[in-house]
C-alpha cells in the first residue's frame, strides 16, 4: 500500500567545502536552525555529519553526542547519524558514532569507487554495524550504491536477523561516479530487487548532482521516499546554486504534494521506521 512520503534531508555531508558552497550548515547553530526549519516544511529524518571548528568532517565523540542531544531538544526529527563519514575515516571511528545514542545510522552495503577514492565497507565491518546497532536499538538505514549492495543486505539478514525496530528501510544513493546512475531504469531495477527483501521493506531514494529530480519522480512514482539536501545537490536548477537545504525540502515536499503522497510526520516517520516515540 503506498503511503505519505517519508522526507529526509542529508544538509551537509562530508564531501563540500564550506569556502566554495557558504551556504551549507557546519556550525551546530546553523545545523539547528536548519533542522527547525526543514521539520516545518515537512522532512522527519535528518541524516547528519557534523564538521569542526575548521569546517572540515569530523567523527569526534563529544560533538557528537552534543549535536545529538541538540537536535532533540529542539526538533523532533529522526535523528540519525552517518556511520559513512568521509572517505578517510577509519573504522573505530565510524563504529564509535553509534556510541553518540542516535535514533538511526547509515548502514553502506558495499565497497565502491567514489568519485577518484573509495568508499571502504568490507563485509566484517558492515556485520559489526548491523549487530551492534541491534545490540543498541539504534534502527538502520542501509545506503544502497548499487544493485550489488541489496544481495549484500538479503545475506546479512539471512545470517543476523532483522534490525532493530524489524522493520528494513534502505536509501538507494545514485549517480555517484562508481555506484550505480541516477536514472528511472536503474530506480526500476533497485526497486525490483527488494522482491528478494523482507515484506514490507520500505526505500527512499536520492540523485546526485543534475540526477536529483529524475530520481525523485521515480522514486514517488514508485512509492518510494525522498532524500534531499547539500549533501546531495548543491545546483537547483542550470545556472543557479541551492540557496539553502529548506529551498530543496520545500521542492520535495511540492513533488511529494502532486503524487498525493503528502509528508509524513515525524510521528508518523517513527512508526513506519520502528523507532521509539520522541521524548520530548
Ligand atoms: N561521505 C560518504 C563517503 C553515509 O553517510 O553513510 C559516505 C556517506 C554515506 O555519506
Ligand atoms: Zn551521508
Amino acid at each position: 500500500m503506498t503511503t505519505g512520503t517519508l522526507i529526509t534531508v542529508a544538509p551537509t555531508g562530508a564531501e563540500l567545502a564550506k569556502a566554495e558552497v557558504p551556504a551549507l550548515p557546519v556550525t551546530l547553530d546553523e545545523l539547528l536552525l536548519t533542522a527547525k526549519e526543514c521539520e516545518a516544511l515537512g522532512a522527519a529524518v535528518i541524516h547528519v555529519h557534523i564538521r569542526d571548528d575548521e569546517a572540515r568532517p569530523t567523527l569526534d565523540q563529544g560533538r557528537l553526542r552534543e549535536t545529538v542531544t541538540a537536535l532533540r531538544e529542539s526538533t523532533d526529527l529522526v535523528v540519525q547519524l552517518s556511520s559513512g563519514g568521509a572517505v578517510t575515516d577509519p573504522e573505530a571511528d565510524r563504529l564509535a558514532v553509534l556510541d553518540a545514542g542516535p535514533d538511526m545510522a547509515s548502514c553502506t552495503m558495499g565497497t565502491l569507487n567514489f568519485g577518484d577514492d573509495v568508499f571502504l565497507n568490507r563485509w566484517e565491518f558492515i556485520v559489526d554495524l548491523h549487530t551492534r546497532m541491534q545490540e543498541r536499538g539504534i534502527v538502520p538505514e542501509y545506503e544502497i550504491f548499487d544493485l550489488g549492495h541489496l544481495t549484500a543486505l538479503q545475506r546479512l539478514l539471512g545470517k543476523y536477523g532483522l534490525p532493530a525496530g524489524g522493520h528494513v528501510h534502505v536509501d538507494f544513493v545514485m549517480g555517484v561516479p562508481g555506484g550505480m546512475p541516477g536514472t528511472t531504469p536503474a530506480l526500476v531495477a533497485a526497486h525490483q530487487a527488494l522482491r528478494d527483501l523482507p515484506e514490507g521493506t520500505t526505500f527512499s531514494a536520492t540523485g546526485i548532482g543534475r540526477s536529483t529530480i529524475p530520481v525523485m519522480l521515480a522514486s514517488l512514482s514508485a512509492g518510494g521516499h525522498l532524500r534531499v539536501g547539500m549533501e546531495d545537490t548543491v545546483t537547483y536548477a542550470k545556472g543557479r546554486p541551492v540557496e539553502s537545504n529548506m529551498q530543496l525540502v520545500a521542492r520535495a515536499v511540492g513533488f511529494a504534494q502532486l503524487a498525493q503522497r503528502p509528508p509524513l510526520t515525524t510521528a508518523e516517520a517513527r512508526g513506519l521506521l520502528g523507532v521509539p516515540a520522541a521524548g520530548r
